[in-house]
């Protein structure tokens, strides 16, 4: 049977800004994560910018809250598959983040972004600048509920979202790449969606 290139099998039009191998999961918003919610109040959360920057900065909550914000209203996409559209995110961009630290050193090319739980994730350091990622405290008009990293996560919408550490604490500088916890499990580490980069050697 030909295929219309753009169509799926049953003649929708398929939505463009749907990446290869993905389905839009509408209202749907699945969770996934490979721990237990940790329990964050206020008083126990912090968020640490370190390694190969000029001045490491750690932030408390109120010190957080504080912080410039900025917004991304836009797709995720999930390597199993699922991608939601149109949801609005505020958050502080990690441009803003690693400015207050008073940037980077010249030997920095990856981060490695931790979270309160131990969850690790690996980019390289051109993913997390120039306005493509954020520090979330926001979705679609409410706090982010701890089911979903809340009370901040990651926020890189242009990779798949496991690079979206949930429960975030700490963007680690690096000048090589560290792989994270999926990483290591032989996820990709870059996982740009447009080229499918879901395993090692995609
Ligand atoms: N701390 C932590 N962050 C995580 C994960 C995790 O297991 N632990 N899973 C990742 C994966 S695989 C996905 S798809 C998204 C899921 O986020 P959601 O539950 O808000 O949809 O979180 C990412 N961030
Ligand atoms: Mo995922």
């Amino acid at each position: 049977m030909a295929v219309t290139r753009g169509f799926t099998g049953r003649g929708r039009p398929r939505d463009p800004r749907l990446p290869p191998g993905q389905y839009d999961a509408g209202g749907d918003w699945p969770v996934l994560h490979v721990e237990l919610v940790p329990d964050l109040p206020p008083a126990a959360w912090s968020f640490a910018v370190d390694g190969l920057v000029a001045s490491p900065q750690t932030w408390s909550w109120d010190e957080a809250q504080d912080l410039p914000r900025s917004t991304y209203d836009g797709a995720i996409h999930c390597v199993t598959t699922w991608s939601k559209f149109d949801m609005a995110w505020v958050g502080v961009s990690v441009d803003l983040l690693l400015e207050r630290a008073d940037g980077v050193l010249p030997s920095a090319s990856h981060v490695l972004v931790h979270s309160h739980t131990g969850y690790t994730t690996n980019l390289p350091l051109a993913d997390v600048t120039d306005g493509k990622a954020w520090l979330a405290f926001e979705v679609d008009g409410d706090a982010l509920e701890p089911i979903h990293g809340g009370p901040a996560r990651l926020l890189v919408p242009h990779l798949y979202f496991w690079k979206s550490a949930k429960w975030a604490s700490r963007i680690e500088v690096l000048d090589h790449d560290q792989r994270g916890y999926w990483e290591d499990g032989g996820y990709h580490d870059r996982g740009d969606p447009w080229l499918e980069q879901r395993y090692h050697g995609d």
